[in-house]
């Protein structure tokens, strides 16, 4: 059981191991969880309610929305160790947290655009490279031209294996479906401007705390009415996280987070007669075979080709020093593996 002492915490997804953890930091240390993130301070939520925590000192790693801190005289002196953490690579060329400890992360569409597949698998790397379950949610599915169970299979037909949901806040279809993928976890919304998040998170919460903005007549482009990520937390437990729209997802993850959004070709992979095959015209490369066979689809190998690059890009621009290592690592790894082959 969690400690009795932090019970009014529980539906915000306190639990045995956070308690623990606390326990780490010290006997004096309060728990509280990140509901939003301003430049000067953290709104937190305590065990009897949420309060403003200015920075005082610099932490490492800075806490983002879904953490857990511990507090002590009213500052915040560590993030608890995170069990999973949704990032993206900034604009800027570096990193940036999303939001910490989410267990699902829900990649909203607008069916009064085009969706697109590339936006879905690069939102499903970032789940995955988080440890977090990815679900799309298409929304807006009443009242346009398209047919919302024709682009749910579509959907399902270039992401096997990640469930799709369909919903419209206005006619409440699918909310119930929602409120089922959320049911006690900490669930994170990603998707771009106008796309119907911050519609989800009212039509859960049953009231209009979060801020909703027309898109524009034309092109159904959203105006971030949203500008800050925050933290909400249902009736019967379980939070949400809504975000600002995000037009670009570029992805900082690890190389192993693409291949669990491409799993089938990931595992065709694996059967190249090179480790370290580039699939390009290698001997013996069953990437190759399969395409010639069409047993892969040729746009989802293109597009893993891409991401996996992509990743790899990130991984040295954000830490050249560890890359270099892993390389070396990888490329003696690559060798062995080649000269165990080559004695049988
Ligand atoms: N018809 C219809 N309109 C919807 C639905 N969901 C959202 N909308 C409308 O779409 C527009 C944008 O919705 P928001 O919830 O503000 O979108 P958002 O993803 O939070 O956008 P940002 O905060 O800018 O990132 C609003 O005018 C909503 O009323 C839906 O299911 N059906
Ligand atoms: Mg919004
Ligand atoms: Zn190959």
């Amino acid at each position: 059981m969690a400690d009795d002492a932090f019970a009014a915490l529980l539906p915000l997804g306190w639990d045995d191991g956070w308690a623990a953890a606390l326990a780490d930091v010290g006997p004096e240390a309060r728990p509280a969880r990140v509901l939003q993130h301003h430049g000067a301070g953290l709104v937190l939520a305590f065990d009897d309610g949420p309060r403003t925590v200015m920075f005082t000192v610099r932490l490492d790693p800075e806490p983002t929305v879904g953490d857990w801190v511990a507090v002590v005289d009213d500052e915040v002196v560590t993030v608890l160790p995170r069990r999973s953490l949704l990032r993206r690579r900034a604009t800027s060329g570096g990193e940036q947290q999303l939001a910490a400890n989410v267990d699902r992360l829900l990649l909203v569409c607008g069916l009064d655009r085009p969706v697109k597949d590339g936006r879905i698998q690069r939102g499903t790397a970032i789940a995955h490279d988080a440890g977090a379950e990815p679900v799309v949610v298409l929304t807006k599915a009443a009242g346009n031209d398209v047919d919302p169970e024709e682009a749910a299979r579509e959907v399902r037909a270039g992401n096997p294996g990640v469930p799709v949901l369909v919903t419209s806040v206005r006619e409440g279809i699918g909310i119930d479906d929602l409120q089922e993928l959320i049911a006690g976890r900490s669930v994170a919304l990603l998707g771009e401007s106008g796309a119907g998040k911050s519609s989800i998170v009212n039509a859960l919460l049953g009231t209009e705390v979060a801020l909703t903005g027309e898109v524009r007549e034309g092109d159904s482009k959203g105006r971030h009415t949203t500008t800050t990520r925050e933290l909400h937390l249902l009736a019967d437990g379980g939070v949400l996280i809504d975000s600002p729209g995000i037009r670009e997802v570029g992805l900082v993850t690890e190389a192993e987070a693409v291949e669990d959004t491409f799993p089938e070709i990931a595992e065709v992979a694996e059967t190249c007669r090179f480790s370290d095959c580039s699939h390009e015209g290698e001997p013996g490369c069953a990437i190759r075979a399969a395409l010639e066979a069409g047993e892969i689809d040729p746009v989802r190998f293109e597009r893993w080709k891409a991401y996996r690059a992509e990743a790899e890009a990130a991984q040295v621009l954000a830490n050249p020093v560890e890359a270099r290592k892993a390389g070396k690592r990888f490329a003696k790894m690559a060798k062995e593996a080649q000269r165990r082959k080559g004695r049988r």
